[in-house]
């Protein structure tokens, strides 16, 4: 973008926050990319982000210098679309920001702080971040990854797609409850069991206790089918308190832990994992996400979330689903690609984050999902396995010969034909294709 197209906001002094996209280095910038709708006109519109999230205000100041000013301006470099609407890329140099000391939050104080708030623009939504190696080589990555979540299990050599399930009811059932219902679970083939988003400790159901109960019914349904399976811990909590949940919950043999990483807080979940390694793999949960998800002309996409849980060592990530219950339509379709790119791509030698599909799952959303995520996911159902109409042992059955069907090539109505849990799970709920989830 040249100097002379620059248009004058009249509050800035624009041409500094101006680039053309050839000047810009993508190893010396953190870029990012936003859809945005304002009346400015996108040029301007980029010009007011990076004045507001790098060296400006709404007016010019006597304060400031020309080391400053040479040094620490974001720059638009990039529009696309026509009129009030469209995308705007924005470069933050490097030098903007600490990531050593103040990591993740610094990083996210300006790509996606004050901006969302500028009444000049009408929506504006954080698209996509890309950041540089110097940037992602400060971060560990997910300690296990795919590869090392997959050795856990058994499915390294060969390959499928992970079954896994959501105890329900979500909260309210009692240690010895909860054992039963894994115990039931794992005998019917889950790879992959969790606690709910909103169970921690509760009175009814203190983790102790629970993590105690669950994992002897886990090896003891080891020892009859030799399969192992993984259960992550909720122990999203107070700051303060979740060094002593996870200890517990490790102690008494939990092999997976599980945050809600958006309630808790991005850079909260920075700290934790790098300052203590429990040895398990991590397992995301991203409730609260579709506060600023959801809506495809404000907020934040899931791209930029699932690209900073990799860098912050989720070792699995719930993504949304192909088809299911949860998940903007656009989720569904084009966002999945990137997203699951972003998880699984080779990116500066970090290990790979396993996608996790959820929510309202059950074995006639399996073909669908399996069509969108291949071999390398995560996929749970909850509803979807407790709610068979033989019980949850039949429940996981049943998914577990929709994911066969998939594998093999063949439809759920014929495998179904000589496998009864599936063909009584699809004569409750049915096949789902993509488009009438
Ligand atoms: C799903 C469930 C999860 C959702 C979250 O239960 O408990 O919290 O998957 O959604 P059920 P997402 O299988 O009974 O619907 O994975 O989209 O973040």
């Amino acid at each position: 973008m040249s100097k002379k197209e620059t248009p004058k906001t009249g509050l800035y002094m624009d041409e500094i926050f101006v680039a053309e996209p050839e000047s810009i280095d993508p190893e010396k910038y953190i870029t990012a990319k936003y859809y945005v709708e304002s009346p400015m006109g996108l040029r301007s519109t980029g010009i007011a982000i990076a004045t507001e999230e790098s060296i400006g205000t709404w007016t010019e100041i006597t304060t400031t210098n020309d080391w400053v000013r040479s040094r620490l301006p974001a720059k638009v470099f990039k529009t696309e679309g026509k009129g009030d609407t469209g995308f705007v890329y924005i470069a933050f140099p490097l030098d903007l920001f600490d990531v050593e000391t103040s990591g993740i939050a610094n990083i996210l104080s300006m790509v996606a702080g004050n901006l969302f708030g500028l009444t000049a623009i009408t929506n504006i939504r954080l698209m996509d971040v890309n950041f540089p190696k110097a940037v992602v080589k400060q971060f560990i990555g997910p300690r296990f990854g795919i590869d090392g979540v997959r050795k856990l299990v058994g499915t390294n050599k060969r390959p499928r797609p992970h079954l896994g399930t959501i105890v329900k009811p979500k909260v309210g059932l009692d240690p010895e409850q909860t054992a039963k219902v894994c115990y039931e679970a794992a005998m019917g083939g889950v790879d992959f069991i969790k606690d709910d988003e909103t169970l921690v400790n509760q009175k009814f159901c203190p983790l102790e206790a629970r993590v105690s109960k669950v994992m002897s019914a886990l090896d003891k349904a080891k020892a009859e089918t030799g399969r192992p399976v993984l259960f992550a811990v909720n122990v999203t909590g107070a700051p303060n308190r979740m060094v002593k949940l996870a200890e517990t919950a490790i102690k008494n043999g939990a092999n997976t832990l599980m945050l809600d990483i958006l309630i808790l807080g991005l850079p909260t979940v920075e700290w934790f994992i790098k300052e203590y390694d429990f040895k398990v793999p991590w397992h995301m949960h991203r409730a609260m996400h579709a506060a600023f998800t959801r809506n495809p002309r404000h907020g934040i996409s899931m791209l930029p979330i699932a690209k900073i849980a990799r860098m912050l060592g989720g070792d699995q990530l719930h993504t949304g689903s192909g088809a299911g219950k949860m998940g903007s339509t656009e989720e569904r379709t084009h966002d999945l690609g990137p997203i699951l790119a972003s998880l699984k791509q080779e990116w500066y030698g970090l290990r790979r984050t396993f996608p996790v599909a959820s929510g309202g799952i059950h074995p006639g959303f399996v073909p669908a999902n399996f069509k969108v995520f291949g071999i390398d996911f995560v996929i749970n159902a909850g509803g979807g396995i407790h709610g068979h109409p033989q019980g949850t042992r039949a429940g996981a059955a049943a998914m577990k010969q929709a994911i066969e069907a998939c594998m093999e090539g063949v439809t759920l109505d014929e495998y179904a034909k000589t496998h009864k849990e599936l063909a009584q799970a699809l004569a409750k709920w049915g096949e789902k294709p993509l488009s009438e989830d």
